[in-house]
């Protein structure tokens, strides 16, 4: 299927309506790989994110959502998996052609995001809660409640999946919730959302506010009438919003950024390391939270380790994502493609050695798009601003250790702690050392692969709380303790 090559005109979607926003000063969405206009979004002001708020908050406190039972959201959640499949290839087209990614890694957000719907639909009718035993003549029930109102605001590396993995939770929990894309991609959420439409989920359960970070999701963050702020992005932006959060103590979730390493001990298997490296790299473009950016290589293999790396990495065919030999698709932006290009300028100025890639392509149908050679660095230091700070783009760095202790050290050697591999065939070593690595995401001879039944978040300043898997779930429930008397009689206290 070929989606529309008209430029589409983007709404929000407040208490079921498909609105514009008073200001006039609309988003020019672009196709990263050729820069053509592809549609239209609202900036919506402060005023009309604040309206959104409200409409959450009086559809919350109607119990319309929040009052069905656990079965009855679950169907709305299968509903919505079921129309995800059936417009999957135009969502994966438009996801592709938003974004910059490859048609490959689209397939696999598409999918995932629901599956996503249904694991939280079939989780949230499993048993919940606990019974204690305590020391009165008392039955203490522990019961899961929704916040209330949640404001979600997502990132533009993988716009679908990120907008899934807080909706699903978010909504199967019995919350109303009012979810910001990233301004430069919010064509897919128009598509989720005009589902939820049909699906039946009551008018003011999803609200869509399209805008800038700066005024609707700043206002999501600062509003009192927002219970749970989840946020995906930045460390920097997520400092803001748990500065923001304090204002009602809002519960906070923050999924933030990475600098994760990517251990090979001699022992590894080459073939599948080598291979992993690349994949932990150059899958998303390097635009992935979790990609394994530092590759920490034992001494006694390191240069046969590069040697075969760097011939790899120079035949991945970087192209459009609609393009099927595409492996690596486009930066997503302009400013982005700028950001990863000056690092790379920094790494040649610290005295790092450019083993490969380095160069914007520009060549044939690349040339109006935001392509970057798949880039790696050798010779590299940790006090290197490259070795430090996370790029956001498809560029390694390739560091020499010497033994399990250095190895260890040199992995933890950052302020962020989201994600990490050991490549080691001795399975007892490989465990040692993964339990070292302060991280939350962990692999032994993998990388990457993510489950929707199992936690996401990050140690240190990559974040607080989680995706997915009950920890998903619990991020956007209350806890309340039910204390039930057996023997109903005066206490005789005064
Ligand atoms: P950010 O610049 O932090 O933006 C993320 C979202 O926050 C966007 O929707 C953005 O809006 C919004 N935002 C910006 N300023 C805000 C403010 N003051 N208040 C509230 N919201 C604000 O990140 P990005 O560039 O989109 O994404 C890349 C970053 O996300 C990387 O650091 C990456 O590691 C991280 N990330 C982490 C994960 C996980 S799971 N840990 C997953 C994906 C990405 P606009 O941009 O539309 O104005």
């Amino acid at each position: 299927m070929t989606v529309s090559t008209k430029v589409r005109e983007l709404k929000n979607y407040i208490n079921g309506k498909w609105t514009t926003s008073t200001n006039k000063d609309l988003n020019k969405v672009i196709n990263p790989a050729t820069q053509e206009v592809i549609a239209t979004a609202p900036r919506a002001t402060k005023e009309e994110t604040e309206r959104a708020i409200q409409i959450a908050k009086e559809t919350f406190e109607s119990g319309v959502w929040s009052d069905l039972t656990a079965q009855e959201r679950a169907q709305y959640l299968y509903k919505v998996a079921d129309k995800i499949d059936e417009r999957f290839e135009e969502i994966v087209e438009l996801e592709v052609t938003n974004n910059g990614k490859i048609k490959a890694e689209a397939e696999f957000d598409i999918g995932d995001a629901a599956d996503c719907f249904r694991y939280y639909a079939a989780l949230i009718k499993a048993p919940s809660g606990e019974v204690y035993n305590v020391p009165e003549p008392m039955q203490t029930m522990v019961v899961k409640e929704p916040v209330g109102v949640a404001g979600l605001v997502v990132p533009w590396n993988l716009p679908f999946l990120m907008s899934v993995w807080k909706l699903a939770p978010a909504l199967a929990a019995g919350n109303t919730v009012v979810l910001k894309p990233a301004e430069l991609t919010p064509v897919t959420a128009m598509i989720l959302f005009e589902i939820f439409e049909e699906v039946g989920i009551p008018k003011g359960v999803a609200n869509l506010v399209m805008g800038k970070g700066s005024v609707v999701g700043q206002t999501l963050a600062e509003s009192n009438d927002v219970d749970a702020i989840s946020f995906t992005g930045s460390t920097e932006v997520g400092r803001g919003i748990m500065r923001a959060a304090a204002g009602n103590l809002k519960k906070i979730s923050l999924e933030l950024g990475g600098k994760s390493p990517n251990v090979i001990f001699a022992d590894a298997d080459m073939e599948t390391a080598v291979d992993y490296a690349l994949f932990g790299i150059y899958f998303g473009a390097g635009q992935v939270c979790s990609a394994g950016s530092r590759i920490l290589v034992e001494e006694s293999i390191h240069d046969e380790f590069v040697e075969k790396m760097v011939e790899r990495a120079k035949q991945i065919k970087v192209g459009p994502g609609l393009d099927e030999d595409s492996q690596v698709g486009a930066m997503v932006s302009q400013s982005q493609l700028e950001t990863v290009l000056n690092y790379i300028d920094i790494g040649v100025k610290e005295g790092a050695t450019l083993a490969c890639g380095g160069n914007r392509l520009t060549k044939g149908a690349l040339k109006n798009g935001f392509f970057i050679e798949p880039t790696l660095f050798t010779n590299v230091t940790s006090d290197m601003r490259i070795v430090q700070e996370e790029i956001f783009g498809p560029v390694a760095v390739i560091q020499k250790f010497k033994g399990e202790k250095d190895a260890i050290e040199l992995a933890n050697d950052t302020d962020y702690g989201l994600a990490g591999a050991v490549f080691s065939s001795d399975g007892a070593k490989a465990l040692r050392v993964i339990k070292k690595i302060r991280a939350g995401i962990t692999w032994i001879n993998a990388y990457h692969p993510t489950y929707n039944e199992t936690p996401w978040g990050g140690y240190k300043q990559s974040g607080i709380g989680h995706s997915l898997g009950i920890y998903g779930l619990e991020d956007f429930q209350e806890v309340k303790q039910i204390n039930i008397n057996l023997e109903v009689e005066p206490t005789g206290w005064f």
